[in-house]
């Protein structure tokens, strides 16, 4: 009850055109975004709720940046109702992705991995949000595009697995060490979504 009493103020102030609302009005907090050295979970957020701020890391591989799916690949993760707390387009280094993808030096492919995606920028980004590992594995589909169900990134954009757009953290422990491999702590911006209580119960 509070809460949609919160929302219709908040809704009420965007269609009479007034200022935006202060995180005040919504979390009785201070208004300002937080800047600061972040684990990838579990942490609390600055509204407070535990359970909806897992992080994972989803990388826009060189065939997504050179075909130009970046953007469609963001919508997927906004409209789900997931949180864009990092983002950068890099060259990736081969010390780097050796880190990266040190779970896979022995296998044959590898050193064609280790040249393809060094080989043009990718795009790198911090989504946040209830279950945002499990779920984002969903989303991105099987490794190999040929058993990737239709719906998924792999499954509408791709067909060869050397050649599969993007990369999605497996696990907990796997998010939390890729994050801190791909970002500093300060490029990681801590943020409220007005909308969270919409698409998460607290
Ligand atoms: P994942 O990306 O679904 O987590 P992993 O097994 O971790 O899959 O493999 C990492 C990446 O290595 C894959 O996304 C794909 O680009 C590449 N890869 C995996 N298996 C093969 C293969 O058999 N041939 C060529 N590339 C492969
Ligand atoms: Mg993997």
């Amino acid at each position: 009850m509070l809460q949609r009493c919160v929302l219709q103020r908040i809704l009420h102030r965007f269609h009479s055109g007034g200022p935006e609302p202060p995180r005040s009005l919504l979390y009785g907090r201070p208004a300002a975004l937080l800047c600061g050295h972040r684990a990838a979970s579990p942490r609390r957020s600055s509204t407070g709720l535990p359970h909806v701020n897992e992080q994972t890391l989803i990388v826009v591989k060189p065939d997504g940046v050179q075909r130009r799916l970046v953007g469609q690949i963001i919508q997927r993760f906004e409209q789900r109702g997931f949180k864009l707390v990092g983002l950068k387009m890099l060259r990736v280094s081969e010390d780097l992705l050796s880190q990266h993808y040190c779970q896979l030096t022995s296998k044959p492919f590898y050193p064609s991995l280790l040249y393809y995606m060094t080989s043009a920028p990718v795009v790198v980004m911090v989504w946040e949000g209830h279950k945002v590992i499990q779920t984002s594995r969903t989303m991105v589909g099987h490794t190999n595009p040929a058993e990737a169900q239709a719906g998924t990134v792999r499954g509408d954009f791709s067909m060869h697995v050397s050649r599969n757009v993007v990369h999605a953290s497996d696990s907990l422990e796997g998010a939390q060490r890729e994050i801190q491999l791909w970002f500093q702590g300060n490029e990681l911006l801590n943020w409220d979504c007005w909308d969270q209580t919409i698409t998460c119960e607290e």
